[in-house]
Order: structure tokens, then C-alpha cells, then sequence
């Protein structure tokens, strides 16, 4: 054992794991704490924070001047430096780390402290660290989501650990660079029943993630609480919503990233400060935390994923363009609107209803007058190559005469709905009226649930699901009986819930499910029904699910995409939506888009070309609208508009073998589909805030019109070479803001240099695209070299890659030679040819082509484009191209 003295403070050096005896300060005086270090010891809303009621914590009072700390949020009540918390011992070496027990002597403010906790600490992997704490005696729930097991120490990580014992903190750093990344010391550890707080200092202000929020992608620190409890409400700013994804990535001072994930369920909220310093606090289960070591931002994100799971393979139709709205009278009136865009040639895979459909907005009923001909719309989609997709919601009406309505029935038959604490069916009420709510957490209910759908499926073969309404909502608080008086529905302190009550909008934090009580369970119910849905779908059609839902949690990606939410026709919501797909993409759901020309309002003509024209680069793409407004699929609109939003999806479909591609690489190994510029160029610090722009995969720059009577729009270029995806003039950025012109029938789309897309000649649907033949476009880069890849299967099968039925082929340009190698090869891949290779950034003309060897005609022209067409060239056998 070797004993180092790092500044005031004895560290032991003990195999990976430091532990020091931290030399406690003198007791401050209150007013010395700076105010970015002020910890907030008071955070209960609704109470005006009283010298007395602080002092009474064992706290500092300490009024922020009103012109600008108490504006601004800063704490008047908070920590002194010697404020008792957990104290570290018995620490003993496991096979992966280190445990040890942390005690308490003293008793907080809250009831049920834990006196005795256990705090493991396991180097799971060389940049995976897991820091567990948990009671030390009797066992407290925890997330029941599959997480990997770990059976061997990591042998090199990039991370040290130091635990400080008196009072109990925890830092880990980075070993290359010796960024502090975590640093728990700067205020106490709770631990009580029903209220869990650890704070850390941060490394530095770039902080991304902790969903499901309204927010810009890079987060504002400036004494900011973010809230976490699954809820139904439109969009607002500092708002708990939907989901719930306790992640945060962080960009370090060298361009380094990690992550770190909090595994837990509970009503949650995360406070932040411009410390820069981050405090979570919640109010059930353990605190288990999960550190990502990355360095760079993309493997943040895959390891992250390979703790939750990676996304499930999306059928390639998904990718294609849906459209639904809300308020289709009829099936009569659904089908006209398929038949106009039929009409017009406007791509159009997917059509939804919304809960139009049902009878008296029932589950897995249709309205037997107005829907008289649903099943012939959905067998005209089917003909034509379509699909069709229906809403359904949890909610299961409870008020029907008994014998009528068999979901209902046969759930209570089978005990599957959630319950009262007095052992009856909770009831609340959604659109059907009073419902009761199945409990997703049984295999009784899956397995109900399962019955529904092939019962409907028989009627209505539908070809995916949309499940909404699964915070769950409910339109009264709790129930129709309220909720008990004890300390689920009231616990002790209540983060700052959008209502202020656990139970606002949703049903009693105290109701009963077959694993545990709603108040661990709330923000998993979407998790649950979409795990439901998606194995119920396997088992009903055999082909892989589509699934998309509205209430998530961390591993939904393996289960279903997700919209986002309930949107308004409005320019700063457009926008929003980019914040809300790159936060999407890190948490691992790259399944994600919002409604395209916004859900409720009015859209503008404008408004809807240019948000479809973002809307072609969501990468789930549907066009949603609410009831009672005007019409805003593409064909309500006049021809020029119509036409630059077919112009925009056919760019889409074009893009389609790319994007499937990219979700294949995300299934994989859990790459992001659309993704912030910063994880492209991690070294370049102007990227970090940049919200307004994204990427594709690595290579495909998207700069949309965010603003209403733009011709011209201005995007971010990382330094290097860019050129225009449609004509391949090129750009030399020294990392510099431009302005390209941006009429309304144009989305600005540029290529990286080094990029090579595979691209298909577009069609009104991806089922006649699908087998298009395909364009490959490389982009070279200032040494003239290129990549690219393709993975194909038949689109929609199981596990196709898992079971080897695909093709993958890898494309390379190097001394004027663009090769394709196939690394995998099937059937599937022989069945389309290569028509055309074009090839951005060729500076001097060839003077020739060949093919395989053999001379062959091209075009070159005055922008560096050279172009070899007419090559139908198998793509099951390996090719290459060269010019001279
Ligand atoms: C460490 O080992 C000692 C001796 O076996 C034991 O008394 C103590 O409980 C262990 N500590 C923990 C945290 O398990
Ligand atoms: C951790 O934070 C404490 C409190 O702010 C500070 O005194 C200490 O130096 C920090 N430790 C490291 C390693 O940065
Ligand atoms: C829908 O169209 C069919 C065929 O034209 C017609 O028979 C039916 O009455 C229509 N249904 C409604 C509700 O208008
Ligand atoms: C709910 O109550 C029903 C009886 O009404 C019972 O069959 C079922 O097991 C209960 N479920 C839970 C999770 O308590
Ligand atoms: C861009 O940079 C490349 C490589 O440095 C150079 O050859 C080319 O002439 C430049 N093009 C323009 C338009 O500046
Ligand atoms: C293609 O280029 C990539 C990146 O430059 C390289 O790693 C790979 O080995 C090349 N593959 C082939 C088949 O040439
Ligand atoms: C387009 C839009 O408004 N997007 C917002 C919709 O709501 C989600 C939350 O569910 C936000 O994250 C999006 O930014």
C-alpha cells in the first residue's frame, strides 16, 4: 500500500481504488460559500423558505441579492460545508472492485433515513465504471430491466476511482487526462425512503441529454431543475413530459466525453447550477449509477446502449412516409386522402387512423357506420404495397353492459388491471369514459393483450401499432375514488411534478401491480405496453415489429420508436424538434420524429413546406394533425407547395438505403441515426451548441429553414470540404458560419468529404423503390479518398442479420478507384443493380473510364462531377470503377 499526498488530502492507493481521508474544514460561515456553490437545501416548492424553517435543517440562510442571484434562482438555504452526511468503512476488495459500508449518525430532516448503506463499486469494463449504493440490510426496488452481468475486473481502465471517507465521496477521473468527472464531495449523500440526493461537481458547462424535456439540445445550467415523471401535457418548457431518460453525456475541456446513466424509476428531478455542479434527487429505489468513459461522444452513447440494450432493426417501410391526423370522419374519407396522394405521386407508405376509429373510442372495436369499410381501405393498402397503422390506448373501458366488450370482461376474469390499494380494478377515465388500466408488469397481461391484438388482427390487419396515451393519462387525478391519504400519493417531498401531485393526470402513485406499486412502476408503463405490443406483433404477423410510443425509459430503442408528443403549428416548435431527435438519438430510440406541420393550431402553407422539408430528415417521418383543423397532408396544399414537399420526400426515399444503413449500424453496435454535429467533431467547441442543424449518420449535413419568409438560410460548416448533395459544388470550410440560398422548394443538404451514400431512384412507395435500381455518390475528400457501406435484407424478416440473411458491402475510393467489396453476401442483394456512379471533387477531367477493366463512357462537368451511368452492375459481385 502506498500512501500519496494529493493536495491536503491522504489518498491510499489500494489496486485501482483510492480511498482518502478527507480533512474536514473548519466550520465556514455561511455567507462564504460562493453562490455557485450554494447546494439547495430547501428545494420544496410551494413553501417561502424561512430563516427559522432553514435553520431548523442544520442549514445556511443566506437572502441572494434581489437584482441578480435571486432572479436567477440561486439558493437562499443551503448546505453548510459540515453538514452531516455518510461516513465510509469497512471496505473489503470484491472480484470487481471494492464494497464497503457507509453510516450515518446523524438523522436528516426526512423520515426513514437508512442508517447503514452499501456502496459497491465495480470496474466493469475499461471504460464502464458501476457505483452502486444501496440499503445495506433489506432489499429496495429496483428497475427491472435487463442489464449486462459482469464477471471480470476490467484489466486496464481509463478511469481511477477515489473514495473520500469522512464525510463519504466519490471522484472518478479521467486517467489520460486527469479531468475530475465526478466529485460527490461538495455535498452531503441522502439517503432516506423516500428521498435519495447526491450531487457532483461537473468538468465542464457542456452537458446534454436527461430527457424527456423542452429544452435546446445543449442544457442551460443557470439554476435549472429538470423533472422526471411520466406525463401527459403538450410540450412546455422546464415541464416534465412523456418519457423519462435519466443520461447525461458531457463534452470535456480536451474534447473527451463521458456519460453517466442513473438507474431509476422514481419521480425524479435533476437540479443544475453554474457551478458548473448537477444534483439528482429522487425519491425511491437505489442510486445506481453507470459511468461512460467513451472518450469521444459516439462511444459514450454505444456504451450506453450496451448497458440498456440496442435498438430493435426497423422494417425498411418505416422509414417510409406516414400520414395520419386526427379527425378522419371516415375510413371513406381516410382512403380519399390515400387516393390523392396516389394521384399526385406523393411517397406515402403509412396510413394511420387515430382514435376516429374506434367505437365509442374503444380498444380493438371499430365504428361499425363510419368505418363500414376499414378493412377493404386497409386491403387497398396492402394491394398497393402500403401499410396501415391504428392507435391504440391503455385504457380499457370499464362501463360496458356486462357480456359486451371482451377485453374488458376477460381482464377482470383474469385479474390483469391495475388495482386499488383496496385489491379492486383502479378506475379512471381516457376517451372511452371510465377505464380501468392493464398491468403491463404481469405476463398475464401480455399475454391478454396479445389475445386482443390477434383478435383485432383478424378483422383489421393492421401492420403496426401506435400506442399513445401511456403515461398512463388519465383525465382525472388518480381515480374516480381520488387516492389514499398515505405517503405514495403524498410522499414527503415531491419533486416539482407538472400539477404538483404525483397523481396529477395520471393514476394513484399507491395503486398495485403485479411487481410492484405504480410509485416505482409509473414511468415504465410505456417501456412495458411497447415490450408488449412489439412481442405481441412478432407472434401475430412474424415479421419485425413496428411499434411507436409516447411514454418512454431507457431500453425502449429494443421496443419501439417514439414521436414527440403533441406539437404545435408553430416555428419555435419546428424548431424544437431538432433539440428533441438529437436527445432521442443519445438515448438511444433513433426511431424518433415529431409531427410534421405540428399537431395542434393551425399550420401555415409555409410553415408545412418547410417543416416537411425538415420533416424528409426525421428519421420517423409522419405528417400528424389534430381535430377540427384544416387539412395539412401534402395534397391540401396549393401545386407549388405540393410539389416541393413530394420534391422532399423523394429526396427521402432517395436517401432510404443510407438511412437503413445507419439503423442497421445503430442496432448493431448502437450508433446514432441523426446526430448532433459535436459527435463528428468533438474537438471543435463551436459545434457544441448547434441545434439547428444535424447529421446523418457521419457524412449528410442537414440545414433546414427554421423561420418563417427565409430565401436564405444560414448552417454551421465544420472545417473541410462540403459539397451540395444535389450538384456536387463544393465548399472549403475553414469552420465558418455560410449562407446559401434556400428558396421555399429547396432543403440545403451537403456531403462530408470522405462520404459515400447509397442512394435509389425514388418511387411513391419503398416497397416499389425498394427494388429501384441504386445511384452511389461519393464525396471525395482533399486527399481524394472516400467510404461507405450498405447493409440490404428483404426488409422486414426477423433477426436478419443475427440469422445471416443480409448483405453488407463496403465501398472504397482510393487513386482514382472506387472499389465495392461485398462482405456478406444473399440473395436479397442480387435482386437490384447499380445503375450510376457519380463521384463529387474529381479536380482534374479523366480522360478515361474504365469498368472492371473495361473502357467505358462517362460525363464530367465544370463542378468536378464525374459521372458513369448505364453500369447495371449486380451488386452480389464485388466491382471497381477508375478514371485516368
Ligand atoms: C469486509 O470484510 C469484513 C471481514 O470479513 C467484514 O466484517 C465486513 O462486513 C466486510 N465489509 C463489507 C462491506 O462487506
Ligand atoms: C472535490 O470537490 C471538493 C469540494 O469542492 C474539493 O475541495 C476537492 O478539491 C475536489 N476534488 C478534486 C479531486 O477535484
Ligand atoms: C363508404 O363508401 C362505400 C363504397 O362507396 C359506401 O358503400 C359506404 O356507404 C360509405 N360509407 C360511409 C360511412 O359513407
Ligand atoms: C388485482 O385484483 C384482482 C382481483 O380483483 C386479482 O385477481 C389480481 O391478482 C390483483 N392484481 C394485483 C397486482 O394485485
Ligand atoms: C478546396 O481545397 C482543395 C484541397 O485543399 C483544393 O484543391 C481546392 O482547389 C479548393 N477548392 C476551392 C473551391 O477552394
Ligand atoms: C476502405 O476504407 C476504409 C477506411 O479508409 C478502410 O478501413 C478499409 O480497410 C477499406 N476497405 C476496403 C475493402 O478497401
Ligand atoms: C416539434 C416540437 O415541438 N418538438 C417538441 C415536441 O415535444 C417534445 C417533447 O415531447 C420536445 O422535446 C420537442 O422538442
Amino acid at each position: 500500500m502506498v500512501a500519496v499526498l494529493l493536495s491536503g488530502v491522504t489518498v491510499w492507493v489500494l489496486g485501482q481504488i483510492w480511498w482518502s481521508q478527507h480533512v474536514i474544514a473548519p466550520l465556514t460561515k455561511c455567507a462564504s460559500v460562493p453562490e455557485n456553490l450554494r447546494f439547495d437545501c430547501y428545494p420544496e416548492r410551494g413553501t417561502v423558505v424561512t430563516k427559522e424553517l432553514c435553520e431548523k435543517r442544520g442549514c445556511c440562510f443566506v437572502e441572494t441579492d434581489r437584482a441578480s442571484g435571486n432572479a436567477r434562482g440561486v439558493p437562499w438555504c443551503f448546505y453548510p460545508q459540515d453538514f452531516p452526511s455518510y461516513t465510509l468503512g469497512s471496505l473489503n476488495e470484491t472480484q470487481l472492485g471494492t464494497v464497503g459500508f457507509l453510516t450515518r449518525q446523524t438523522k436528516t430532516y426526512y423520515p426513514r433515513d437508512i442508517e447503514t448503506l452499501q456502496l459497491s463499486v465495480e470496474f466493469e469494463t475499461d471504460t464502464r465504471l458501476h457505483v452502486k449504493i444501496t440499503d445495506a440490510t433489506s432489499p429496495r426496488y429496483e428497475v427491472p430491466i435487463e442489464v449486462p452481468q459482469v464477471t471480470k475486473r476490467a484489466q486496464n481502465p481509463v478511469y481511477t476511482v477515489e473514495l473520500s471517507k469522512d464525510p463519504f465521496g466519490l471522484i472518478v477521473k479521467r486517467r489520460t487526462s486527469g479531468a475530475v468527472l465526478i466529485n460527490t464531495t461538495v455535498a452531503p449523500l441522502f439517503f432516506a425512503d423516500q428521498f435519495l440526493q447526491i450531487s457532483t461537481l461537473l468538468p465542464s458547462k457542456f452537458l446534454y441529454g436527461l430527457g424527456e424535456h423542452q429544452s435546446n439540445f445543449l442544457l442551460d445550467l443557470d439554476w435549472n431543475t429538470l423533472t422526471f415523471w411520466a406525463r401527459d401535457i403538450p410540450p412546455t418548457e422546464s415541464c416534465n413530459l412523456y418519457g423519462v431518460h435519466p443520461f447525461y453525456l458531457v463534452m470535456e475541456a480536451d474534447g473527451s466525453s463521458h456519460g453517466v446513466f442513473l438507474l431509476n424509476s422514481n419521480a425524479m428531478e435533476v437540479a443544475l447550477q453554474p457551478t458548473p455542479a448537477l444534483t439528482w434527487r429522487t425519491i425511491g429505489g437505489v442510486l445506481d449509477f453507470y459511468i461512460f468513459l467513451g472518450p469521444d461522444p459516439n462511444l459514450v452513447v454505444q456504451q450506453y446502449q450496451q448497458v440498456i440494450g440496442f435498438p430493435a432493426m426497423p422494417p425498411f417501410w418505416a422509414l417510409g412516409f406516414h400520414l395520419c391526423r386526427w379527425g378522419y370522419k371516415t375510413s371513406n374519407e381516410t382512403w380519399e386522402i390515400v387516393k390523392a396522394m396516389r394521384n399526385y405521386q406523393i411517397p406515402h407508405d403509412v396510413q394511420w387512423n387515430d382514435i376516429d376509429y374506434m367505437d365509442s373510442y374503444r380498444d380493438f372495436t371499430t365504428d361499425a357506420k363510419n368505418f363500414d369499410t376499414l378493412p377493404h381501405l386497409v386491403e387497398d393498402l396492402h394491394k398497393h404495397g402500403q401499410r396501415y397503422v391504428m392507435i391504440l390506448d391503455p385504457g380499457i373501458s370499464s362501463t360496458n353492459p356486462p357480456g359486451s366488450y371482451w377485453p374488458y370482461d376477460e381482464g377482470v376474469k383474469r385479474g390483469i388491471f391495475i388495482n386499488t390499494t383496496q385489491g379492486k380494478p383502479l378506475i379512471g377515465k381516457v376517451w372511452p369514459g371510465l377505464t380501468a388500466f392493464p398491468d403491463f408488469s404481469s405476463p398475464n397481461a401480455h399475454q391478454w393483450w396479445l389475445e386482443n391484438l390477434n383478435r383485432f388482427h383478424a378483422l383489421v390487419p393492421f401492420d403496426g401499432v401506435w400506442i399513445d396515451m401511456n403515461e398512463p393519462s388519465d383525465f382525472m387525478d388518480g381515480s374516480q375514488e381520488g387516492c389514499p391519504q398515505g405517503e405514495l400519493d403524498r410522499p414527503p417531498y415531491t419533486p416539482a411534478v407538472a400539477g404538483g401531485s404525483l397523481s396529477a393526470k395520471t393514476i394513484c402513485a399507491s395503486a398495485r401491480q403485479s411487481t410492484s406499486i405504480h410509485y416505482n412502476l409509473h414511468s415504465l408503463y410505456g417501456l412495458m405496453e411497447a415490450k408488449a405490443t412489439a412481442s405481441a406483433l412478432i407472434k401475430i404477423r412474424g415479421k419485425r415489429p413496428f411499434v411507436i410510443s409516447r411514454s418512454t425509459f431507457p431500453s425502449q430503442g429494443r421496443y419501439s420508436g417514439h414521436w414527440l408528443g403533441d406539437n404545435r403549428s408553430t416555428w419555435k416548435d419546428m424548431f424544437w424538434s431538432i433539440p428533441g431527435l438529437l436527445s432521442f438519438s443519445l438515448f438511444g430510440v433513433p426511431l424518433i420524429g415529431a409531427d410534421i406541420c405540428g399537431f395542434s393550431g393551425s399550420t401555415s402553407e409555409e410553415l408545412c413546406v418547410r417543416w416537411t422539408q425538415l420533416g424528409a430528415f426525421y428519421p420517423f417521418a409522419r405528417n400528424h394533425n389534430t381535430m377540427n383543423e384544416k387539412a395539412q397532408d401534402p395534397t391540401a396544399f396549393s401545386p407549388a407547395a405540393r410539389t416541393a414537399m413530394k420534391e422532399a420526400l423523394e429526396t427521402r426515399y432517395a436517401l432510404l438505403p443510407f438511412l437503413y444503413t445507419l439503423f442497421h449500424r445503430a442496432h448493431l453496435q448502437g450508433d446514432t441515426v441523426a446526430r448532433p454535429l459535436f459527435f463528428e467533431f468533438p474537438k471543435d467547441g463551436s459545434t457544441y451548441s448547434i441545434d439547428k442543424q444535424f447529421l446523418w449518420g457521419r457524412g449528410l449535413l442537414v440545414t433546414p429553414v427554421l423561420d418563417p419568409g427565409a430565401d436564405a438560410v444560414v448552417g454551421y460548416f465544420p472545417r473541410g470540404t462540403w459539397y451540395d448533395y444535389y450538384t456536387g459544388s463544393l465548399v472549403n470550410s475553414s469552420g465558418e458560419n455560410l449562407k446559401m440560398a434556400a428558396p421555399l422548394d429547396h432543403v440545403n443538404i451537403h456531403l462530408r468529404e470522405g462520404t459515400i451514400l447509397p442512394t435509389q431512384k425514388p418511387a411513391d412507395c419503398t416497397s416499389v423503390s425498394r427494388n429501384n435500381p441504386l445511384r452511389l455518390i461519393a464525396a471525395l475528400s482533399q486527399n481524394s479518398n472516400a467510404w461507405g457501406d450498405l447493409y440490404w435484407d428483404d426488409g422486414e424478416s426477423l433477426d436478419t442479420f443475427e440469422k445471416g440473411d443480409y448483405s453488407y458491402l463496403v465501398f472504397n475510393v482510393t487513386q482514382n478507384t472506387f472499389i465495392s467489396t461485398v462482405l456478406h453476401s444473399n440473395m436479397e442483394a442480387t435482386l437490384i443493380t447499380v445503375e450510376e456512379l457519380t463521384v463529387y471533387g474529381v479536380q482534374d477531367e479523366p480522360k478515361a473510364v474504365t469498368i472492371n477493366g473495361k473502357e467505358a463512357p462517362f460525363s464530367y462537368s465544370a463542378n468536378q462531377v464525374l459521372s458513369v451511368a448505364n453500369l447495371q452492375l449486380s451488386l452480389s459481385h464485388g466491382f471497381s470503377i477508375r478514371w485516368i
